[in-house]
């Protein structure tokens, strides 16, 4: 059996076993599955091309790791009625799945693959899937107006998401990413595309989940803090998933990052230097986690589960 890439040496007290935790995002993704099937337009309603091809990336795969932490973000503070904050988790996989269709283009990574299968651009062509991730970005916004939160909360949640999403958040980190493959790279340029590329959607995520839970002050600042670190660390991890992964587990060609000159973790600090980043963020992510009590230990899970991931 091939090892893990990352050979974990982050302690476990008192926490699920391997087994637990992966048995919860399973559950969690499919419950998360079934809403955005209820969700998203059918097939077949007119033009049936972009909701064909809305549809094909949304199901193609993915862990759906941010609906996941809203709502465990949710459960920690003490929220109950999921059933009401369902439209905002599942828009954000909506979001998420619009930025890989456009990630994937030609114009930015050219990717072939995602997922486990071709990219939209390579089934549906350029346009229509510039297209469909226009799509899902304005339905995503359409679904989580139907939030049933007081109007107050959904907009603070609201200001949290478009902040994070914008040019202080993954646009921003995304532009110095393509830009940087043209810089010579260095650690605060590094730091600066991982945490708004990757590590502020995540940490937005957590952080909604709080407050659409009405969580107190205190919390939602561990759970902003605490989804930042796990981002940086997320995104750390997919660097050196890029250089050691396994591509079928992975469901994209790896390698990619080398190849084009992108700005990585391991590119600057070699394999075991980023190991050793992305061990640091993930108690950082595991202490602020831990502020919450007994409610935080799936947070806390789910950080070294995305720590010692292999996918
Ligand atoms: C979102 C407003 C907005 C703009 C998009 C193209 C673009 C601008 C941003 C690209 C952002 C990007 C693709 C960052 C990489 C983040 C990342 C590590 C993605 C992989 O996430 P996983 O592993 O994927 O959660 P799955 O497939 O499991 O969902």
């Amino acid at each position: 059996m091939r090892q893990n890439p990352l050979n974990s040496k982050i302690r476990k007290k008192n926490s699920l076993s391997d087994m637990d935790i992966k048995e919860y995002l399973k559950k969690e993704k499919e419950r998360i599955d079934r809403y955005l099937e209820k969700y998203l337009p059918p097939e077949e309603a007119y033009p049936s091309i972009i909701h064909k091809a809305m549809r094909y990336s949304v199901f193609a795969g993915g862990k759906r790791l941010r609906p996941i932490l809203l709502l465990t973000a949710y459960r920690a503070v003490g929220g109950e009625n999921e059933e009401d904050i369902m439209p905002f988790a599942c828009s954000l996989e909506l979001i998420h799945t619009y930025s890989l269709i456009h990630d994937d283009l030609p114009a930015i990574d050219n990717d072939d693959l995602r997922r486990g299968k071709p990219t939209s651009h390579k089934v549906f062509g350029e346009a229509i899937a510039i297209l469909a991730g226009d799509a899902l970005f304005s339905f995503a916004f359409e679904l989580m107006l139907k939030t049933r939160v007081p109007p107050g909360i959904l907009r603070r949640a609201m200001e949290v998401l478009t902040s994070a999403i914008g040019t202080s958040g993954i646009i921003g980190g995304q532009v110095m990413d393509v830009e940087g493959e043209k810089l010579e790279p260095n650690p605060r340029l590094l730091r600066y595309i991982h945490s708004h590329k990757t590590g502020a959607f995540i940490s937005a995520s957590v952080e909604i989940g709080g407050i659409l839970g009405r969580g107190k002050k205190k919390e939602i600042e561990a759970l902003r803090k605490g989804g930042g670190y796990m981002g940086m660390a997320f995104q750390i991890v997919d660097d050196i998933l890029d250089v050691v992964g396994d591509e079928k587990k992975m469901g994209k060609k790896i390698n990619k990052d080398a190849d084009t000159g992108k700005i990585t973790y391991p590119s600057v600090y070699g394999l075991s230097g980023a190991r050793k980043r992305a061990e640091k963020y993930t108690h950082l992510a595991i202490n602020s986690f831990n502020r919450l009590g007994k409610r935080g230990k799936i947070l806390v899970d789910i950080a070294r589960y995305i720590f010692e991931r292999d996918r």
